[in-house]
């Protein structure tokens, strides 16, 4: 009989204590079978969200909340995963339609759902040059009347969910490919410090969130992570509470696979940060053809892999789990199948390979 063992971390004691009787069963003889050897018991498959925390990690993706009618993609949505983040519902223009008028609608629907299923929440974002309201955008600040108005938001915002998420993205794509700051109303408005202060006013609003900065095409080392490293550096020496770097991997086949990303999350391991890889999808030329879709599922295993071999990586979130419900068509046109589950919600090899990767099957 050829026996797979895991030698993957396992935090909690129940499942050492699987293991151990796994293990006893293998030593006299006894075929563990597939949900014996999945861990779980009750003859039910191990979801991705299993899997991940036998590594102390979790496995999660974002939602919207127009698909939550969907009861076929909830019942997934639900079950798979055990971190949820709201791709759009807790951004300022949904949040702060009207200055000083708050609107948590559609976060909370999230969050309530999240609690429901027994999931936790990455919570995005707090700060972002993108989907802000037109109130903002429309008009001049001075320094002190935009100062007062972020913190205004992020306090509202973060004190609205405290104690019911378990991270926040304060700051969203700060930086550009070159690695100097990106010309955003705050930047140009503030400074550069405007980031430290969205973290401490995040901090306050909400002591036990973790706090992060996530950003795209930051995977490989380059010199936009780069960017991230040395501010990462710079704040953790001046005591500004940051907790981790989130790594959005919009990843496409036709650029190549980010292949320093494991050293890239292992400097910031060391740097004393969590990481975790926020946003993950790889998109394609379409059409989708059996290569492409094997190169994407190879691709969604070394991901995980790198994850699992750095310690801080906390994490993976995919950028909703399905094609159906995927951004990249409508932002890249002749592009998608970006994801590990198809239009039909039906799991496609870059499921199993992620399942693999975990230690699943
Ligand atoms: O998934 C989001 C999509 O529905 C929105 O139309 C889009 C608008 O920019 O934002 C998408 O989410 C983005 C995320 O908030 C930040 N990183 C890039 C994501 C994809 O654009």
């Amino acid at each position: 009989m050829h026996v797979t063992t895991r030698t993957g971390t396992r935090s909690r004691t129940r499942l050492r204590l699987a293991g151990a009787l796994a293990a006893a069963l293998v030593a006299v003889g006894v075929a563990a079978g597939p949900a014996a050897q999945a861990g779980e018991g009750h003859g039910k498959p191990a979801t991705l969200a299993d899997l991940a925390e036998r590594h102390g990690r979790y496995f999660g993706s974002a939602t919207d909340n127009p698909e939550l009618t969907d009861s076929a993609y909830t019942a997934l949505l639900g079950s798979e995963f055990d971190m949820i983040t709201p791709g759009n519902g807790m951004k300022w223009y949904a949040t702060e339609p009207r200055q000083g008028v708050f609107d948590w609608s559609q976060g909370d629907e999230i969050v309530n759902l999240a609690r429901k299923n027994h999931q936790r929440v990455r919570a995005h974002t707090l700060v972002w040059h993108s989907q802000l309201p037109g109130w903002l955008t429309d008009r001049e600040w001075t320094a002190g009347e935009l100062r007062a108005v972020l913190k205004k938001h992020i306090f509202a915002e973060a004190r609205h969910y405290r104690g019911k998420v378990y991270s926040w993205d304060v700051v969203n794509e700060a930086f550009n490919e070159d690695g100097t700051y990106r010309d955003t109303v705050f930047y140009r408005t503030l400074g550069p410090d405007y980031i430290a202060d969205a973290l401490r006013w995040a901090h306050q609003a909400d002591p036990h969130a973790k706090l992060y900065l996530n950003d795209y095409n930051i995977e490989a080392v380059g010199p936009k992570s780069d960017a991230y490293f040395a501010l990462a550096k710079d704040l953790k020496a001046r005591g500004v509470p940051l907790d981790g770097i989130g790594l959005q991997a919009h990843l496409a086949l036709q650029y190549g696979y980010p292949t320093t990303l494991e050293d890239n999350l292992r400097r910031f391991s060391r740097l004393g940060l969590d990481t975790a890889l926020t946003e993950v999808d790889v998109r394609m030329l379409l059409p989708a053809d059996e290569a492409k879709l094997a190169t994407q599922a190879q691709w969604y295993a070394d991901m995980t892999k790198a994850c699992l071999a750095v310690r801080r990586c906390v994490g993976i979130t995919v950028w909703d789990y399905t094609d159906k419900y995927s951004w990249i068509p409508a932002f890249f046109p002749g592009q998608g199948a970006a994801l590990p589950w198809d239009e039909q919600l039906a799991p496609k090899p870059a499921y199993f390979a992620i399942q693999e990767a975990l230690g699943g099957r």
